[in-house]
């Protein structure tokens, strides 16, 4: 049987003699932190994973209770069918710490990342929707996953963050009370993979706080998300009056979200300078507007 990540923490400490505040204080981390990561209650993020392996001198498979497994994606041995359907599982159990590992143990750079936000939790997350559509799993589950496929978003954060940045800013947000936010998030997280900063404001915020931060921030691309069609008139609102501005005729709009997948070309009667359907096709808008690729 596999022995959790909080159990395997606690045993190598008192093996080596060390309480939780000894190894916090190695970490750079407070107790109370390390009291939760051994109740299960938290899991450390990929980079602080690798010091607690360091600081304790074991493998992350020995960590974690695994055995060594190749699933990094460069293997040929890897079939994303099989890797999905088993992630999927775990989501679906409410196996968080699995579910995190896994990701973890793709070893996810910058090469590799758009494969595992497209290819893989984009994927599983819109077979767990198809599955509560079925009535097969309930909407706690499909929250479950949600909340998880964040946490693996904020995980992934540490890569994107070691990426130097550009001169170039982005602001994300999806648009008005939008709640599918997951899209929006993988989206700033490219921006910053990218070599442009990016902040990501999530959901609900009101327009003149936008406006406000596109100036402080000297921000030259505002990104907005939509995935219920409902909200493309208020987008629309938000376009003109951001258009009318003075203070920000530089200002490069996109937008993108499932809301436009069947109106291709509704972006065009929104106002926006753009649309992207997916990280490839925003990667080459960003070429063709001269914002990356050597300008
Ligand atoms: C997770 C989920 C939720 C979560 C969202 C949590 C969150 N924080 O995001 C919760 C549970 C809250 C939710 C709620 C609802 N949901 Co929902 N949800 C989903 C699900 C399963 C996955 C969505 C997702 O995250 N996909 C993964 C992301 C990465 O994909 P994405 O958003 O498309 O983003 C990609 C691209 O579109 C693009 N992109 C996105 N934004 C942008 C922006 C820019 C600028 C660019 C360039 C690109 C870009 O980049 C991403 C990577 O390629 C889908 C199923 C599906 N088929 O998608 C249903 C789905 C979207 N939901 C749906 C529905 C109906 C609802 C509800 C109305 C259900 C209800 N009856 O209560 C409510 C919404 C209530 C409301 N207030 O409006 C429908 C929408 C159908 C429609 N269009 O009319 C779907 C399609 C399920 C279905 N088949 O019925 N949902």
């Amino acid at each position: 049987m596999m022995t959790s990540f909080g159990d395997n923490l606690k045993r190598i400490r008192t093996q080596l003699n060390m309480n939780q505040k000894d190894l916090g204080d190695k970490l750079g981390i407070g107790q109370t932190t390390i009291a939760n990561y051994e109740k299960g209650v938290r899991f450390p993020t990929g980079e602080l994973l690798k010091r607690i392996g360091e600081v304790l001198n074991v493998s992350i498979d020995q960590l974690m209770g695994h055995q060594v497994v190749n699933t990094a994606l460069e293997s040929e041995a890897l079939d994303l069918s099989i890797f999905n359907e088993e992630l999927k599982k775990c989501l679906i159990e409410g196996n968080e710490q699995e579910a995190l590992y896994r990701i973890w143990q793709l070893n996810p750079s910058k090469e590799n990342i758009s494969i595992i936000y497209e290819d893989i939790l984009l994927k599983v997350l819109v077979e767990i929707g198809q599955m509560w559509e079925r009535g097969q799993v309930n909407v706690a589950v499909e929250h479950f996953a949600t909340q998880v496929v964040h946490k693996i978003l904020s995980m992934m954060s540490t890569i994107t963050g070691e990426v130097p940045k550009g001169k170039h800013r982005s602001l994300c947000m999806s648009f008005n009370s939008e709640p599918h936010t997951i899209g929006m998030r993988m989206i700033s997280e490219y921006f910053s993979l990218l070599g442009i900063t990016s902040y990501y404001i999530g959901t609900s915020v009101p327009t003149d706080s936008v406006i406000k931060m596109l100036k402080n921030k000297k921000v030259d691309i505002l990104a907005l998300s939509a995935t219920m069609s409902y909200h493309l008139d208020g987008m629309k609102n938000l376009i003109e009056v951001i258009k009318r501005d003075p203070g920000l005729k530089s200002l490069k709009i996109i937008v993108g979200g499932q809301a436009f997948l069947y109106e291709q070309d509704r972006w065009k009667d929104l106002g926006a300078d753009g649309y992207a359907k997916d990280f490839l096709s925003l990667k080459a808008w960003l070429e063709e507007e001269r914002f990356i690729g050597g300008y």
